[in-house]
Parts: structure tokens; C-alpha cells; sequence
């Protein structure tokens, strides 16, 4: 019988050993067992198992995702703004997911963490001695009624956050004319919380190439207060959107679609009063959670339902060989890909040292970065840390709208996805941040 030894770790070189619990991983003989076990193949669950396959060898873990198809979702921006191709951002899973690894074609529907086993939807029961969860967001566009009807009827209503309607939004955008081209953010976490913005920008500047910009009135209307949560990019965007004539709407969520009337409806979120509005184009933001597998095991999640993880470790709060990376974490940072290669190299190092038995050696630092594309080859890059702290890259001021980093996202970091990221091999550029600042500081200044 295999035994490991799981330390239990709280922060950097703590083990509290007493802590430290034995388990079995005998299978039984119709049970499938693996030393990982990465629930997930998107972002996170992918480049974590080029990562650990590579250095674990064949047959030793398992990837279980159902979709046969992997999707870059950062260029999907791009995309609905007509400035890429949908075949871009697309993938069969069998050719991003590492050879030395199995890959479980299916979903998990339970979790078991008390006897280290996960459910899939074929019935299988698999075995694991550790995991790491990556299962990304689910997308709650059923919660506003009215929505999906919409977006699978009235071709001006669509949203860049779904595969099967991102490619109505740039055509949606051709053809208005006049009227109200309303954009939401809603009520609930997301990932890219740029991106609702970003769209509107590209859209701003195809109604003025198409002569109706005088025409158009363009609404962001979000749920939050700000319309960055970042001090220093919060106040160049404002400057963006007053140049632009773009009307601003704080403290609105959408809470109803009405495509037979072109209207949609808005609590107002300090007065509690309902506001209609009628619209030529809609672009959606759907209500946002941690995946309803993962919600039901109240032994995993906080009370928000995400995995709730140590915020530097990474590391289950509860079960030592669990970690959790990306969008279904707790890790209180925004929710992106580049959050995702800084947590994946932290994870890396965590679980081996685990793995090893030795203390855990790194901590996140939150890090995450939103390309704001602001216009066809004009991009602020917001980075930043769990503080909001601005963490920036490069010793330039990336507040400005640049084309150099619209360059980069739109056509390195894509690169850098299929070719690096993908592979366990990109780590987020705290390396480069330091290499430019030749080791004098990290490149972290206080919100202005
Ligand atoms: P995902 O990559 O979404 O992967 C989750 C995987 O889990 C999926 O493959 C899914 O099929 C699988 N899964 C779900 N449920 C189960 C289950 N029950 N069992 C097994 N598997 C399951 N990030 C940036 O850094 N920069 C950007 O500019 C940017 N722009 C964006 C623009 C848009 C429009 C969108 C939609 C996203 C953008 N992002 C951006 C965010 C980025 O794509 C995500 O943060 C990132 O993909 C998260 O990785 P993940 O592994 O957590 O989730
Ligand atoms: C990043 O690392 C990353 O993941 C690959 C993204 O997702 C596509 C990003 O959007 C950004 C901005 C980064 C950060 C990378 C650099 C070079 C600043």
C-alpha cells in the first residue's frame, strides 16, 4: 500500500507537522487512481498538467474535461470587434493537452475530498492523491429573464463572453444606425473585467467609421460603482469615455430582456427603481459564478461558492492536497488568464515541494493584467496586485494608450498562449519586471 505524507502549510516555511495526515490510494479494481488529478482543461488545467506531466512521466496524471474544443477567450474581444477571426481563438483539446497525460473526457459532478475521489458524468470514480481544481466560471446569462431568448433571436442583442455568440457581435455592431448601443456589466464577479468595456470602445469607433456616431448614443451601464477598479487605469478610462462621448450609467443591472420591445431593464441599485431603456444594440455581460458542480461541495467552497484557497499558497483552506487556480478560486485578485500563468507557477512550486515533503517555498502576490484595448491599435495594459497596486511590466507608463501593447495583445500574447503558456511554460512576466528595472525594485507603486 502507497503511503504520502501531506503537510499541512500555512505560509511560507510553516509546517505544522502534527498536522500532517496519511492517506491510501489503493484503487479498487474498477477505479481509475493517478498521483494528479487537474479537474479542467482550459487555462489553468492545462498548463498545469504540461507542467506536472512532464515532470511526473506517463500515466501519472489526468486531466478530465468534457469539451472536445479549447477556446483562447482573450481574443474574443478581438473578435466581436472585428479585428480577428473566431478559427483564431480555437483548438481541438487533444492537441493542447499534454501527450503524458490521460485525458478523461467528461465532467466531474461530485467531489469526495474526504476519500480523495471526484465522480464523473460517465459514472467514473477516480482516484487521486492530489488535485488541482480549474474549472473556470460558469456563465448565468439564464438569470436574467429574457436573456437567452434574446441573444437567440434579435441579432443586435449578443455578447463576446460565449462561443456560440461572440461571432454575432461585430456584425451587430455594422449594423446600427441610431438609437441606443447599451453595454452591461453585472452584479456578480466576472472574468476580464475589462472586457465589457473594451467591446463598447471598438464599437465607439466603428460607429464613427461608418458615419452614425452622431447618431448613436452610447451606454455603459454597469453594476459597479467605478468603472475601473484600479485608482490610476479608473482615471485614464474616464478621460477616455468623456472624450469619446460615452454616457457612463454607475449602479445599474440589467435585469430583464425584452427583444419583442428592443427594451431592457435596469434596477437601479441605490434607488431600488426599475429603468427602461430601448435599445438598437446590446451587448451582455451574463451574471457570473464558480461552476454548479463545484458549488455543491460545501466542504470545498467558501460561502460564495469558489474554491476557497490560503490567498499565498494557493492550497485548499481545508484539504492539503487540493489546490485551485483561476477562476474558480477564492484567490481575491480579478479574474484573468495572466492571473492564472502567476498562480500556475506558484502552484508548480508549492505542490512539488508538497509532493517532496518540504515546506511550501512561494507566494502569489495576486498579480493579474487587463489589456484595455481602448481602440484598433490603442491599448492601456492595467497590471496589478491583490491591493490594487499597480504592478507594471514595462518602465513605461502603461497608463497611456499605447500601440505597442495593443501589439501585444493582439498578436504576442496569443503567440505566447498556444506556444508557452499552454506548455507550463509562462509564469506571468514578474522575470521581465524585474530584468527592466535591473533588480532595483519590482516595479509596484502605491495608488495614486
Ligand atoms: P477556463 O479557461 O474557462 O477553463 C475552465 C475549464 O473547466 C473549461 O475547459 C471547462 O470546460 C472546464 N469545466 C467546467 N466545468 C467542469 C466540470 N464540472 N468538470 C470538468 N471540467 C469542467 N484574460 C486575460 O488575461 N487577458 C484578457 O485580455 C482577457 N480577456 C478576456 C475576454 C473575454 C471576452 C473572456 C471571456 C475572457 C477573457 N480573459 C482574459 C479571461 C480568461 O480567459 C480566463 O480568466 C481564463 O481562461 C481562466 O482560466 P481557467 O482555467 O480558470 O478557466
Ligand atoms: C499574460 O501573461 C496573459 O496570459 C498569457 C494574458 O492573457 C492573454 C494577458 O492578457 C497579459 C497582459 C499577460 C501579461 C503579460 C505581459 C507580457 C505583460
Amino acid at each position: 500500500m502507497q503511503m504520502i505524507r501531506v503537510f499541512v502549510q500555512r505560509g511560507r516555511g510553516a509546517c505544522i507537522s502534527n498536522a500532517c495526515r496519511f492517506f491510501s490510494t489503493t484503487p479498487s479494481a474498477d477505479q481509475k487512481s493517478y498521483k494528479l488529478v487537474v479537474v479542467g482543461g482550459g487555462t489553468g488545467g492545462c498548463s498545469t498538467a504540461a507542467r506536472f506531466s512532464h515532470h511526473l512521466g506517463k500515466g501519472k496524471v489526468a486531466v478530465i474535461e468534457p469539451s472536445e474544443t479549447h477556446f483562447y477567450q482573450p481574443l474574443w474581444t478581438l473578435v466581436g470587434g472585428g479585428l480577428k477571426t473566431f478559427e483564431e481563438t480555437v483548438r481541438p483539446t487533444k492537441d493542447v493537452l499534454p501527450k503524458k497525460c490521460d485525458w478523461i473526457k467528461a465532467k466531474v459532478v461530485n467531489f469526495d475530498p474526504d476519500n480523495n475521489t471526484v465522480t464523473t458524468s460517465d459514472g467514473q470514480k477516480i482516484k487521486y492523491d492530489f488535485m488541482v481544481v480549474c474549472m473556470g466560471m460558469q456563465l448565468n446569462f439564464n438569470q436574467i429573464p429574457g436573456a437567452l431568448e434574446a441573444l437567440k433571436s434579435d441579432p443586435q442583442v449578443v455578447s463576446n463572453y460565449a462561443p456560440w455568440t461572440v461571432q454575432k457581435t461585430f456584425p451587430a455592431i455594422k449594423n446600427t444606425r441610431d438609437g441606443n448601443a447599451i453595454f452591461t456589466f453585472p452584479n456578480t464577479p466576472i472574468k476580464c473585467a475589462g472586457a465589457p468595456q473594451k467591446i463598447m470602445y471598438l464599437a465607439e469607433e466603428q460607429f464613427r467609421k461608418n458615419g452614425v456616431r452622431d447618431k448613436v448614443t452610447v451606454l455603459y451601464n454597469t453594476a459597479l460603482g467605478v468603472i475601473f477598479g484600479v485608482k490610476k487605469y479608473a482615471g485614464r478610462l474616464l478621460k477616455v469615455v468623456e472624450k469619446r462621448n460615452i454616457k457612463v450609467n454607475y449602479k445599474r443591472n440589467l435585469i430583464e430582456v425584452k427583444p419583442d420591445k428592443k427594451e431592457a431593464v435596469f434596477e437601479n441599485l441605490d434607488s431600488g427603481e426599475k429603468e427602461t431603456y430601448t435599445y438598437s444594440m446590446l451587448h451582455l455581460t451574463p451574471p457570473m459564478s464558480a461552476p454548479d458542480e463545484l458549488r455543491q461541495c460545501k466542504k470545498l467552497v467558501n460561502d460564495a461558492g469558489y474554491l476557497e484557497v490560503n490567498n499565498e499558497t494557493l492550497q485548499s483552506t481545508r484539504y492539503p492536497n487540493i489546490f485551485s487556480i483561476g477562476d474558480c478560486s477564492s484567490a481575491p485578485t480579478s479574474k484573468t488568464a495572466a492571473a492564472v500563468a502567476s498562480q500556475g507557477g506558484v502552484v508548480m512550486k508549492n505542490l512539488t515541494a508538497l509532493m517532496n515533503g518540504k515546506p511550501m517555498p512561494k507566494k502569489y502576490d495576486g498579480y493579474t493584467s487587463c489589456p484595455l484595448i481602448t481602440a484598433k491599435g490603442r491599448c492601456i495594459l492595467a497590471e496589478f496586485d491583490y491591493n490594487g497596486n499597480p504592478l507594471e511590466t514595462f518602465p513605461i507608463d502603461q497608463g497611456k494608450e499605447r500601440w505597442s501593447m495593443y501589439h501585444l495583445k493582439a498578436d504576442v500574447l496569443p503567440y505566447m498562449y498556444w506556444n508557452q503558456m499552454l506548455k507550463g511554460h509562462w509564469n506571468g512576466p514578474s522575470f521581465f519586471r524585474k530584468a527592466f528595472r535591473l533588480g532595483l525594485s519590482d516595479g509596484s507603486t502605491k495608488q495614486s
